[in-house]
C-alpha cells in the first residue's frame, strides 16, 4: 500500500470560537497548528481564513499571511479551500486562488447542508475549475453525496477535468450521505481507475471511517472542520486527531507519507510553484 497521506482539515467556516478554545482562528496559530501536525504525521494542511474575532473571511491578504505562516513553519501541502463558508460568492471563495496554493478543493454539486444549501451547480463547477486552471492550482474533488461522482465524471466528459484526481469523500453531513463502510465502499468502486482518495467523516464517524480508509489503502482527513470532539465530552487539539491517526496506522503497519512523498504520490510538483508578490 502507499504511504498514508494524513490531512488536517483544521478550521473550517462553521465553528465559532466560542465551542472549542483550540480553534485555530488567526495566521499565526495556522502556522502553529501547521508545525504541531505536521511533528505528528500530517502532510497536508486544508485552509479555512477566519477573522481575529472568529469570523469567516475570503480576504486574499488574509490567505497569504495565513500560507506565509504554515511554509514558515512547515512543509505540509497547503490546499486551500474554495467552499468558503454559506453565502460566498464565487469571485470569494475562488479570490485566494491567485496566491497558487499546490491544492485547492472544488466540491462536485450542490448539497443541503444542516438547514442551509451549499451551491455548487454546473456553472459555478465550471468558473471554479476555471480558476483552478488559470493559477495552476490542483484540484481536491470533495464528495458529499453519491452524485457528485457522477457530477465530476460529466465535467471530465466534457473536457474540463482529466482523470485520475485525488478524490476527498466527506461523508457524514447533514444532508450529504452518511459516513458509513457500505457508502465509502461503493464510492471507491465508482472512482475511475488511478484516482487516490481519502476519507472526512463528520462527527463520531470521523475515527471509524479514518480506521477502515487506513485498512482499505485509501487516505486520511482529520480535524476541527470535521470534528471537535477527541472523545465524547472531551474537546480535540488537531496535533491530537492527527496523532490518533498516525498511532492506528502504524498499528496496522502502514507507514506515513511526508509531505514531499504525499507530493510524489499526488502527482504534485516537488517544489510549490513562487506565490505572486510572495517578498523574496
Ligand atoms: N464550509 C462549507 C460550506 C471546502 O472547504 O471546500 C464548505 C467546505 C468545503 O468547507
Ligand atoms: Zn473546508
Amino acid at each position: 500500500m502507499d504511504p498514508l497521506v494524513i490531512t488536517v482539515a483544521a478550521v473550517g467556516a462553521e465553528l465559532t470560537p466560542a465551542q472549542t478554545p483550540h480553534l485555530p482562528v488567526t495566521p499565526a496559530q495556522l502556522g502553529e497548528t501547521a508545525a504541531l501536525c505536521r511533528a505528528e504525521g500530517a502532510a497536508m494542511i486544508h485552509v479555512h481564513c477566519r477573522t481575529d474575532d472568529g469570523g469567516n473571511t475570503s480576504d486574499v491578504a488574509r490567505f497569504r499571511v495565513a500560507m506565509e505562516a504554515i511554509r514558515a513553519r512547515s512543509d505540509l501541502i497547503v490546499q486551500f479551500t474554495t467552499g468558503g463558508a454559506i453565502g460566498m460568492t464565487v469571485a470569494e471563495r475562488t479570490g485566494p486562488l491567485q496566491l497558487r496554493p499546490e491544492m485547492a478543493t472544488l466540491t462536485c454539486g450542490t448539497v443541503n447542508f444542516g438547514d442551509e444549501v451549499f451551491e455548487n451547480s454546473f456553472p459555478i463547477m465550471r468558473g471554479i475549475l476555471a480558476e483552478l486552471q488559470r493559477y495552476g492550482v490542483r484540484p481536491e474533488l470533495e464528495i458529499f453525496d453519491a452524485g457528485h461522482l457522477t457530477n465530476a465524471k460529466r465535467l471530465a466528459s466534457e473536457g474540463l477535468l482529466a482523470f485520475p484526481q485525488h478524490v476527498d469523500f466527506v461523508l457524514g453531513v447533514p444532508g450529504g450521505l452518511d459516513a458509513s463502510v457500505r457508502n465509502l465502499v461503493h464510492l471507491v468502486d465508482a472512482l475511475p481507475g488511478g484516482c487516490t482518495w481519502s476519507v472526512a467523516a463528520v462527527g463520531r464517524d470521523q475515527l471509524p471511517l479514518a480506521t477502515v480508509a487506513v485498512a482499505m489503502g485509501g487516505h486520511v482527513r482529520v480535524g476541527l472542520e470535521d470534528n471537535i470532539y477527541y472523545a465524547k465530552g472531551r474537546l480535540a487539539r488537531n496535533d491530537e486527531l492527527v496523532a490518533r491517526v498516525a498511532r492506528i496506522a502504524a498499528e496496522l503497519g502502514r507507514p506515513l507519507a511526508t509531505p514531499a512523498q504525499a507530493r510524489h504520490l499526488l502527482g504534485l510538483p516537488a517544489v510549490p510553484q513562487e506565490t505572486p508578490g510572495a517578498a523574496s
